[in-house]
């Protein structure tokens, strides 16, 4: 399975990031960015990203990227994800050096909340991490753009989270990002997710079931039926242009292509 890796660049560490700050200070002094790794099947939705999730419990790492692969500025950048994706980027030449894992730290999850990220193309030019507790560590790089105009995931998370902000132990202010139109089903029209969460009536994230198959849905609508309303793309099919978009986005330098093993892909249905 190909995923792709969007390079989402630090802007701002938040208030609870001051280890993470610490741990990159001397390379942020050099000029090197450090990037959040957002694994994603859905790069034409990125136009519309709202908020980044992680997962409060899991514990990321610090990595060197590769000057070369997956990095065309060749210049010396961090990378952070799970120990489990490093390995598999370290495998595939992604990282500083190849099959090697050098982690220069650890941080939790709950670590990188209220922290600011550039996502490229997005109408919003900077979002917050937020928190997502159904995100897996055994799956892409357990951060995950939020993309609530066509991902009933997210749109419910989001309405938790505004909903809940207390015991999430967020700033209310950092999920005020309302949904963006980014393509146009036949059925469900523009914004697919929030229709989809509406007329199934799923109230939170816990309702798993349909919300996968409200997933589903999405999904099929999304990519067979969609039209890009926004974009060098306006007015065509997602599915003819969405690996153009991909390569697009590889040769701005703000994604990189990489493959999930196929024992972990299997893992997904879990
Ligand atoms: C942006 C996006 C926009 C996504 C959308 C989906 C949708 P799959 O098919 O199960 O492999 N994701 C990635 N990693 C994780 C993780 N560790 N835990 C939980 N969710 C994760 O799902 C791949 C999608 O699941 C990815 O694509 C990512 O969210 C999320 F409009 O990125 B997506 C209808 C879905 N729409």
């Amino acid at each position: 399975q190909e995923y792709v890796a969007m390079k989402l660049e630090v802007t701002q560490w938040g208030e609870r990031a001051a280890r993470v700050k610490d741990l990159v200070a001397s390379a942020q002094a050099q000029g090197q960015k450090v990037f959040m790794l957002a694994a994603t099947l859905r790069s034409e939705t990125m136009y519309g990203v709202t908020n980044v999730f992680v997962s409060p419990t899991v514990k990321y790492g610090v990595y060197r990227a590769s000057t070369t692969k997956g990095n065309s500025s060749g210049q010396d950048a961090l990378y952070i994800c799970t120990p489990r994706a490093a390995r598999n980027l370290a495998y595939q030449g992604l990282l500083k050096e190849e099959d090697k894992v050098d982690q220069i730290g650890e941080i939790d999850g709950k670590e990188l909340l209220g922290t600011k990220v550039h996502p490229a193309l997005s109408a919003n030019k900077e979002v917050y991490v937020v928190p997502m507790e159904s995100i897996k560590d055994n799956k892409g790089t357990a951060i995950v753009i939020c993309m609530p105009a066509d991902s009933p995931d997210d749109w419910v998370t989001t309405l938790d989270l505004r909903k809940k902000s207390e015991y999430y132990n967020i700033d209310p202010s950092w999920v005020a990002a309302e949904p963006i139109p980014v393509l146009t089903t036949p059925t469900y029209g523009d914004l697919t997710a929030v229709a989809l969460v509406e007329q199934m009536k799923i109230n939170s994230p816990k309702d798993i079931k349909q919300l996968a198959e409200a997933k589903e849905i999405a999904y099929k609508e999304g990519f067979y039926g969609g039209t890009m309303l926004v974009g060098k793309f306006k007015g065509e099919k997602v599915e003819d242009i969405k690996t153009r978009l991909r390569d697009e986005l590889v040769s701005m330098d703000c994604a990189f292509v990489y493959s999930e093993p196929e024992n972990l892909v299997m893992s997904r249905s879990q």
